[in-house]
């Protein structure tokens, strides 16, 4: 059903039918599209805010990348019909629409392209989809082989819906002189200050052959006619009718006919994607339509994705996870990394832990990032909800809405970030905001963290707002007076690694001053909100505490203890009965659930949350970044068997009824499975598809620096590793600071970690003074029966 192949680099599924969802990404700088393997597809580019270029056949809402998109037949996507001449007989690759079952189905997702083979009654085709690294555009290619072992006389024909482009203007032409299909519109608008915006919008969609086609139709209901998708009236004529689209919906349908011999086959070569105007089109099609110009873009597409290769290589006796950790993990850290997800305003959270993951793959783009941040930060010394990128940008959807928390994030990515490149003098950089003040990275963060101090209760609890990391936890404190226990062992944590941070840098007085209020923190935290065997999530507006063992639904949540591990608010004595009530209430075969019980219905003292359908999303389901974050915090207390359960449990697989369940490839990280685990056991464990997700780069955190305990401080790197019991040892060669080190760990017998360098034993496990280049050789021993 699935595997592996080409060691790693791709991830291949056999059936069109068994995981319909299933699906890859590719992206550049510009733009991002995600192929279902029935070819089903989303498309966005920047201009400077995400556009389309292929819609949905009606008009449709403008919102960020949704989880579990549901597909029906005329969405978007980009497909090839191929028809017997002789019997007449249909089918259409990938899948859809002609959903005629192939005699053979390989899709195969790449790391810089996707790819399928298919193959019925005797014809063979072949498809792939790359994108140029620096330009908006599909390339696409074709080629259709006989197998049949007779000539064969076929029409092929791609069909690319271009959709419902606008209400006010939309056509489309087959254009001679540039080979293709052209559909131009004005994207609707009714301000006079909108034309301005948008009179250099790309407002036309191209479609590009390389060799002319013989017939072609460019209005979708022409094409369909009353056979529908699955057999459009327009291919039982001999031609397609040569149609235009006046204000008519687009569609980019172009046919070939041809006569193979046995063992024939034809080539094609297409693009697809957004022009401003005839002559940028007439340009994309002199730099990229031709065979020379598929492999230089390849080519370069796949260097540029290669970048990203992140800086460990692992050998376990687990297979898969080598295999996801090797190729895959490091990949979707850098899209997030190096895009920022495609938006122009990244929640700041979202900005700062994406740049937290870069550090381990690119640290050369975090450092910029976090300066550029912190040019964000308000007088007061709070962050800003989200980080505006380009000029002109503003604030949108979550982002006009207070969330409290943003803060936090500085010190936590910035440990990453120093551990990882001793970089300290990032700490004295002046940075500019926009009233003018010059102040130091570290004078910067200061203050946000005296705005976390100030932004308390009488009882020292930190106000919540309308939310914290818990986007939809609107409506705790949207009165003013609601705080959230999360965030106030967050506070703790960041105060803490800001006081750590403090010390190295020779500040004693910042150091006791952000300690002493992290102690404050934890104590409030531990006066007011323990339950007991847990930490409640916040008390309400009204004075009621949530998130505790009378709660029927939102009993137990995941966050607060995980961050009252970091923050050392729980005490081991705590922890045991923490660790034991997640284990029993939050548990599940595909991880753990960021609550439960969920929520059936509006809680109005706790808000939106408690409305998204139970097991979905924020409302109980295993969302993986909450998931991560404890991940993370178990590895810090050495509970390195139950971290690396519930990190195994991200990964779809490695067997087939899991991969059933997930619906998704093991190629990257949901933001969530499903979760509802108790209540609609049907459901869960089911993928979000959704790519975006803070997640990865606390997962690759936790690889590096629990599982394979490679962590970084300012003097070298330390050595740490927290093998599962299972395993007798495991390689890892990794990237640090300019060197290589090629590390073997195995289970000794030892009492200790003990480590030789080159040959020699190290006095203690951490190798320092490390030059850039060398490479080093160690061997590590882990005791056998750690803790
Ligand atoms: O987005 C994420 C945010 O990008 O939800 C996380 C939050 O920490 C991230 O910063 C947890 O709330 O508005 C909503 O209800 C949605 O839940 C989005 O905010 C959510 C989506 O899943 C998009 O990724």
């Amino acid at each position: 059903l699935l595997r592996p192949a080409d060691g790693g680099n791709r991830y291949e599924l056999l059936s069109p039918t068994a995981l319909p969802r299933a699906a890859g990404f590719l992206w550049n700088r510009h733009m991002m599209m995600q192929v279902t393997c029935r070819g089903y597809a989303v498309a966005q580019f920047m201009q400077p805010e995400p556009a389309k270029y292929a819609h949905a056949p009606n008009l449709e809402a403008k919102t960020f990348m949704q989880p579990e998109q549901g597909y029906y037949a005329h969405h978007p996507g980009r497909f090839f019909y191929v028809k017997d001449e002789d019997t007449g007989e249909l089918f259409s690759a990938p899948y859809e629409p002609v959903r005629a079952a192939p005699e053979c189905f390989v899709f195969s997702a790449g790391k810089s392209d996707l790819a399928w083979t298919v193959e019925h009654h005797g014809i063979r085709v072949e498809l792939v989809v790359s994108l140029p690294v620096d330009d908006i555009v599909e390339l696409w290619s074709l080629r259709v082989t006989n197998l049949s072992g007779r000539a064969r006389r076929l029409s092929v024909y791609p069909y690319f819906p271009i959709g419902y482009m606008s209400w006010m203007n939309q056509s489309a032409e087959y254009r001679a002189d540039l080979q293709g299909i052209v559909a131009s519109c004005v994207t609707p608008y009714q301000k006079v200050a909108d034309y301005f915006k948008q009179k250099d919008f790309k407002d036309k969609t191209y479609f590009l052959c390389e060799r002319a086609p013989d017939a072609w139709e460019a209005a979708q209901e022409a094409f369909e006619g009353e056979g529908g998708l699955h057999a459009p009236s327009a291919l039982q004529a001999d031609t397609l009718a040569g149609g235009d689209a006046r204000y008519e919906t687009p569609a980019a349908v172009v046919q070939y006919r041809v006569t193979l011999a046995d063992g024939a086959a034809e080539d094609y070569r297409f693009l697809f994607g957004p022009a401003f105007d005839e002559a940028e089109i007439g340009a994309m099609r002199a730099q990229y339509l031709s065979e020379a110009a598929f492999v230089q873009a390849r080519a370069d597409y796949a260097a540029y994705v290669a970048e990203g290769a992140g800086c460990i290589v692992i050998e376990t006796p687990d297979a898969e996870l080598d295999n996801f950790v090797n190729h895959w993990l490091p990949r979707q850290v850098y899209y997030h990394g190096d895009v920022n997800r495609l938006t122009t305003d990244p929640q700041t959270r979202n900005y700062l832990q994406d740049n937290m993951g870069m550090t381990f793959v690119r640290p050369a783009t975090a450092r910029p990032a976090f300066l550029h941040a912190l040019s964000q930060q308000e007088p007061s010394g709070a962050m800003p909800d989200g980080i505006l990128l380009v000029e002109g940008a503003e604030l949108k959807y979550i982002n006009q809405v207070p969330h409290t928390d943003h803060c936090v994030w500085l010190p936590v990515c910035l440990k990453a970030y120093l551990d990882e490149t001793a970089d300290w003098a990032l700490l004295s950089e002046p940075v500019v905001a926009a009233d003018g003040a010059s102040l130091t990275v570290a004078q910067r963060i200061g203050r946000a963290m005296d705005w976390l101090l100030k932004e308390r209760d009488l009882r020292g609890l930190s106000f919540i707002a309308q939310g914290d990391w818990c986007d939809p936890m609107n409506m705790v404190g949207y009165k003013g007076k609601g705080v959230s226990g999360w965030l106030t062992v967050a506070a703790a944590y960041a105060l803490n690694l800001w006081a750590d941070m403090c010390d190295v840098a020779g500040d004693s007085a910042g150091e006791a001053r952000y300690r002493a209020g992290a102690r404050e923190l934890n104590d409030a935290a531990n006066h007011y909100l323990w339950d007991g065997r847990w930490f409640a999530r916040g008390i309400t507006d009204d004075g009621v505490v949530f998130g505790v063992k009378d709660d029927a639904e939102g009993r137990l949540w995941l966050n607060p203890q995980a961050w009252a591990i970091l923050s050392g608010a729980a005490s081991a004595t705590q922890r045991g009965p923490m660790l034991a009530e997640i284990e029993q209430q939050l548990h599940t075969p595909y991880g753990v659930q960021m609550f439960a019980p969920p929520y059936s219905k509006m809680r109005d003292d706790v808000g939106r949350v408690t409305q998204k359908h139970p097991g979905s999303a924020e409302n109980g389901a295993v969302y993986n970044h909450a998931a991560a974050f404890y991940i993370y915090s178990l590895y810090t207390i050495a509970e390195g068997e139950r971290a690396y359960d519930l990190l195994r449990r991200m990964i779809p697989g490695p067997d087939e009824a899991d991969y059933l369940r997930r619906g998704q490839l093991p190629i990257f990280i949901p933001n969530y499975y499903r979760g509802a685990w108790k209540e609609y056991p049907r459901t869960a464990g089911r993928s979000s598809q959704l790519f975006n997700t803070g997640t990865v780069s606390w997962v690759y955190r936790c690889v590096v620096e629990g599982l394979c305990g490679l962590v970084g401080d300012e003097q070298g790197l330390r050595i740490a590793p927290q093998l599962p019991h299972g395993w007798p040892g495991m390689r890892v060669v990794r990237q640090f600071r300019g060197a290589t080190f090629d590390v073997t760990i195995r289970r000794g017998g030892g009492e200790k970690v003990e480590v030789r360098c080159d040959g020699e034993l190290l006095a203690a496990p951490r190798v320092t003074a490390i030059e850039a280049g060398r490479c080093y050789r160690l061997e590590v021993d882990v005791p056998s029966n750690p803790r």
